[in-house]
């Protein structure tokens, strides 16, 4: 192994994401867990992360990223997860859907479907590589939802229709979540309401839905990643629990880097 060669390599810099995001907080634990106190961690974009990992595996240089699962990145490179024997990342999350107070009342088909809405991370990467690949997202959505007809029955299965009635997502401008409200909020049109997405930072999303200036969100990575905002918020919202299992978080190399766990780091 080359430990000391890897951060030698990468100027100790690990390309993160947006600040406020659960991830950055997990890194930054991670980094003090394991005594990491060279590094740096980089604040960015998703998008800024994934354009560095392009260029990178282009000219196959070494490079550590804040990665999660699902995303395209890793039908498109050859990545690995490094080991976190420490757990800092915590383990394997879902994503739940939160709801204002009062949805229930006021747009009642729209929050069962909403508290039906539950698909596995295969149908999300579908529609994922499908915006990759330069599709709009509603359009992707769309392609999604008439394709697997079965199981949008199940989320709007006894929902009573709306009769145009407005409905706010907010969403961060995650792939994951693209495709989520892109897909969920078509599916609401679909069924009679307004519907309105409006993409927003971390922190918004959480606050809009708690002081109702939104009516909801799918994006809420549960029990570890957004596991602050949950707490600060959580008696202000109705968690609608998981639609969907089996999330991952963590540094992530190109194969090609000869490193295997964050250990290897120090
Ligand atoms: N993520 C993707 C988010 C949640 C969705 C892992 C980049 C985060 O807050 O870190």
């Amino acid at each position: 192994k080359n430990a000391n060669g890897i951060g030698a390599q990468t100027e100790y810099e690990i390309v993160g994401i947006e600040p406020g995001a659960g991830l950055m907080e997990l890194t930054n634990t991670a980094l003090e867990d394991y005594g990491l106190d060279d590094w740096t961690l980089i604040e960015g974009s998703s998008a800024a992360m994934v354009a560095e990992l392009q260029k990178a595996y282009t000219n196959q240089e070494p490079i550590i990223i804040t990665g999660w699962s699902p995303h395209w990145m890793f039908s498109s490179f050859d990545l690995k997860y490094l080991k976190d024997s420490k757990g800092s990342f915590g383990g394997e999350e879902s994503i739940h859907s939160i709801v204002r107070k009062g949805l229930k009342q006021d747009a009642p088909g729209a929050y069962s479907i909403l508290d039906q809405f539950s698909w596995e991370p295969s149908d999300m990467e579908s529609v994922m590589v499908d915006i990759t690949d330069g599709m709009e997202p509603s359009e992707a959505a769309e392609k999604w939802i008439k394709a697997h007809a079965d199981k949008v029955s199940e989320w709007t299965n006894g929902a009573q229709s709306g009769s145009g009635e407005p409905i706010k997502l907010v969403f961060v401008a995650w792939d994951t979540e693209i495709a989520s409200t892109y897909v969920i909020g078509k599916v609401l049109e679909q069924n009679g309401y307004e519907v309105t997405l409006s993409q927003v930072e971390v922190g918004p999303m959480f606050a809009g839905v708690a002081n109702g200036s939104a009516d909801g969100m799918v994006g809420a990575w549960l029990p570890t990643t957004h596991v602050e905002y949950y707490n600060t918020y959580k008696n202000e919202v109705v968690d609608l629990g998981p639609n969907l299992h089996g999330t991952k978080n963590g540094l992530v190399v190109p194969e090609y880097v000869d490193i295997d766990s964050i250990e290897d780091l120090k």
